[in-house]
C-alpha cells in the first residue's frame, strides 16, 4: 500500500507520537478538517497550531511565489502582516508556516504535497509550485472558514488542527469550462471563477472564447472580430435584459478580452496553479466570426450574432485557401497569449449543409479525393491539427473529431462519445460526458423553482457518482484518460451569480471525483464536508445553490 508506506516515512521523519494512525474516512465528519477534495491520506493529531500576528512564512527558491500568495490571502482576512522570508539553514522559527522542497517524500510527484501541522509550525513539503499551491489550499481549508473572507475578520482564533497529510491528485486534468460567448463575463469575474477553481484544486480552465453568439478575444490582425463579432443587439435567449450589465454605450450586449486583459488573467491563473486552455471554435459554431468576416463563409454571408439557438449555421468555407490562412493567423496570435500546451479547436456540431451547395467545397472534395462532407470535415480538422502540431502544441477537440486521422498528440474531449475508441488507439482523452458533467442542466426536478436552464436534469449526487475512466478499457488505454471536467454553457446563465449557482455544489463534487482516490468516495461524508465548504464560499461571497 503506497499510502501506508509514505505515511510511515513522514512519521519516521518527524516522530509521529502525537498522531493516532487512523484513516482519513474516520475524520471526514470532523468539521475541523472538512476538506474538499478529500486528501489521499490524512491523520488527525491532538492539539492545534495557532496562527499569530508575529508568525512568518518561510520559503525557499521554489516556494517564494506561493508564499507571497499565502501571505496576501492571510493579510486580507486576518489582518496579519506576515513576512515572507527565506528559510535560514532549515531553522524553523516557532509559529512559522514553512514551504520547503527539503525532505519531500519521493512518492509525491510533481503535484503532490505533504502537510505537517504541529503545535510549533505548519510545514508544506512539495517538489514544485503546484504542490505548494495545493498544500496552501489545504492549509487554508484547515483554518476557520472565514479565512476566505476578502475583508478583515475580527474575533476569530486562527487555529489549525494538528494533522499529517500526504496528498496528490488522481488525475492530471481537473477542469472547468466556462462559455463566455453566449454570455460575457468580465475579466474580474473570470478571476473570481479562477479563485473558486483554486479552492477546489482544479487545474485546467477551459475558456470557451468563441461561438455563434460572440467572439471574445482580441485578435490584432482582424479587429473586426471583436468590433463586430463581440456584440449583439440584445441579450437574447428570452432572458431578462436586466439580468446583466454587459452592454456597450450603444446598448448592444457583449464584450471581449483585450490581449492585455488576457495576459493579466494568465498571470492570475498561473500563480494559482491553473493552466488555461483557450477554445477557438471551428469549423462550425462560427457565426460571430463570420458576422465580422463573411468572406470566409461559403455564401459570403450575411451572418449575425443575434440568434437564440445553441446550434447555428455558421460554418467556415472549407474550399477557400484563405479560410485556412485566416484561421492560422488567428491561432498564431492565440498561441502567443497562451503558453500552455493545449489549443482547443471545438469541432462539434458542424452544419455541413453549406458545404454541399458550395462549388469551392465541392472542388476541394474532388481535388483531395474526399467522399462527401463528413470527409471534408476530417480534412479540415486534420489540416488545422498539423498546423498546431507544427507549432509544438497539442490540439484538443470535442467528440466529433473522433473520425479524424489525428496525430498521436491530439486530445479528444468526450461529451457524446468517442473517448473509448480514441483511448484504444492511444490518444489521450478528457471525459466530460453530458450525463455527468453538464453544469448547465437543471439541478432539481421541480423546474418551476429553478432559473431557466438547459433541458436535462443533473443532480449533485449523480456528479459525485461519476467515474472518469470509462468501462471496458484495458490498463494501457486507461492510462490515456487525462481526467475530466465540468462544462458550464451559458445560454441561460447571464451573470456570475447564476454561474456560481449552477457550478456549486456540482463542481465541488466533480473536484473530489478527479482529485481523490476512487475508493475514498463517500457521498454522506461529502455532504457533511459540504456544509463547511458552504461557509467558505459564503466568506468568499460565492452564490452557490444551497
Ligand atoms: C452542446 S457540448 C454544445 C454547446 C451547447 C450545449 C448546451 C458541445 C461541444 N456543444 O454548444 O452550449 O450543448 O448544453
Amino acid at each position: 500500500m503506497v499510502n501506508l508506506r509514505v505515511g510511515a516515512v513522514i512519521l519516521a521523519l518527524i516522530g509521529g507520537s502525537i498522531f493516532a494512525v487512523q484513516s482519513v474516512r474516520r475524520f471526514d465528519g470532523d468539521a475541523r478538517c472538512a476538506l474538499i477534495p478529500l486528501p489521499r491520506n490524512l491523520q488527525l493529531g491532538k492539539g492545534n497550531f495557532v496562527l499569530t500576528p508575529t508568525a512568518s512564512i518561510e520559503v525557499d527558491k521554489r516556494s517564494g511565489a506561493v508564499g507571497e500568495l499565502l501571505a496576501s490571502r492571510l493579510r486580507r482576512s486576518t489582518g496579519y502582516e506576515l513576512p515572507v522570508r527565506p528559510l535560514q539553514n532549515g531553522v524553523v522559527p516557532a509559529g512559522a508556516i514553512v514551504l520547503t522542497t527539503e525532505r519531500v517524500p519521493a512518492a509525491l510527484g510533481a503535484e503532490g504535497y505533504g502537510l505537517e501541522v504541529n503545535a510549533v509550525a505548519a510545514t508544506i513539503r512539495a517538489n514544485g509550485e503546484s504542490g505548494f499551491v495545493y498544500g496552501m489550499q489545504t492549509l487554508l481549508q484547515l483554518l476557520p472558514p472565514r479565512v476566505f473572507s476578502p475583508q478583515r475578520v475580527t474575533g476569530v482564533k486562527w487555529t489549525i488542527p494538528c494533522v499529517l497529510i500526504q496528498d496528490q491528485p488522481r488525475f492530471l486534468w481537473r477542469g472547468f469550462m466556462l462559455d463566455v460567448s453566449r454570455h460575457f463575463f468580465s475579466p474580474a469575474e473570470v478571476e473570481r471563477v479562477l479563485d473558486t477553481m483554486a479552492l477546489h484544486k482544479l487545474n485546467i480552465f477551459h475558456w470557451h472564447l468563441t461561438d455563434d453568439q460572440g467572439w471574445r478575444i482580441e485578435i490584432k490582425r482582424y479587429p473586426r472580430l471583436t468590433e463586430v463579432g463581440a456584440w449583439r443587439k440584445r441579450i437574447g435567449f428570452n432572458l431578462d435584459p436586466g439580468a446583466t450589465s454587459a452592454y456597450n454605450a450603444e446598448g448592444r450586449y457583449g464584450g471581449y478580452y483585450t490581449q492585455s486583459d488576457i495576459r493579466e488573467i494568465m498571470a492570475y491563473a498561473r500563480v494559482r496553479g491553473i493552466t488555461v486552455v483557450p477554445e477557438i471554435e471551428m469549423p462550425g459554431h462560427s457565426s460571430a466570426a463570420l458576422a465580422a468576416q463573411p468572406e470566409f463563409s461559403c455564401s459570403g454571408g450575411p451572418y449575425t450574432t443575434d440568434m437564440n439557438e445553441a446550434v447555428a449555421p455558421g460554418v467556415y468555407c472549407a474550399g477557400k485557401e484563405e479560410t485556412f490562412q485566416f484561421l492560422e493567423n488567428i491561432l498564431a496570435e492565440v498561441m502567443e497569449l497562451f503558453p500552455g500546451g493545449f489549443i482547443h479547436i471545438g469541432g462539434d456540431e458542424v452544419c455541413r449543409s453549406n458545404w454541399r451547395n458550395c462549388s469551392r467545397c465541392r472542388a476541394r472534395m474532388a481535388a483531395e479525393g474526399l467522399h462527401g462532407e463528413a470527409d471534408l470535415q476530417t480534412y479540415f480538422v486534420e489540416r488545422i491539427e498539423k498546423f498546431i502540431r507544427s507549432r509544438g502544441k497539442r490540439l484538443v477537440g470535442w467528440s466529433e473529431i473522433q473520425h479524424v486521422g489525428l496525430g498521436q498528440d491530439a486530445v479528444l474531449m468526450d461529451w457524446i462519445g468517442g473517448g473509448v475508441e480514441a483511448a484504444r488507439t492511444s490518444h489521450d482523452i478528457v471525459m466530460a460526458p453530458v450525463d455527468y458533467c453538464y453544469l448547465d442542466f437543471y439541478q432539481s426536478k421541480d423546474r418551476s423553482r429553478e432559473p431557466p436552464a438547459a433541458g436535462a436534469y443533473l443532480p449533485v449526487e449523480k456528479v459525485y457518482e461519476f467515474e472518469p475512466i470509462p468501462a471496458g478499457l484495458d490498463a494501457s488505454a486507461q492510462a490515456h484518460v487525462l481526467g475530466a471536467q465540468g462544462n458550464l454553457w451559458t445560454e441561460y446563465v447571464p451573470s456570475l451569480a447564476q454561474a456560481e449557482y449552477m457550478a456549486f455544489p456540482r463542481l465541488s463534487a466533480l473536484a473530489e471525483v478527479v482529485w481523490s482516490p476512487k475508493d475514498s468516495r463517500d457521498w454522506r461524508g461529502f455532504q457533511r464536508r459540504w456544509l463547511v465548504q458552504e461557509q467558505r464560499l459564503d466568506a468568499m461571497g460565492v452564490r452557490y445553490r444551497r
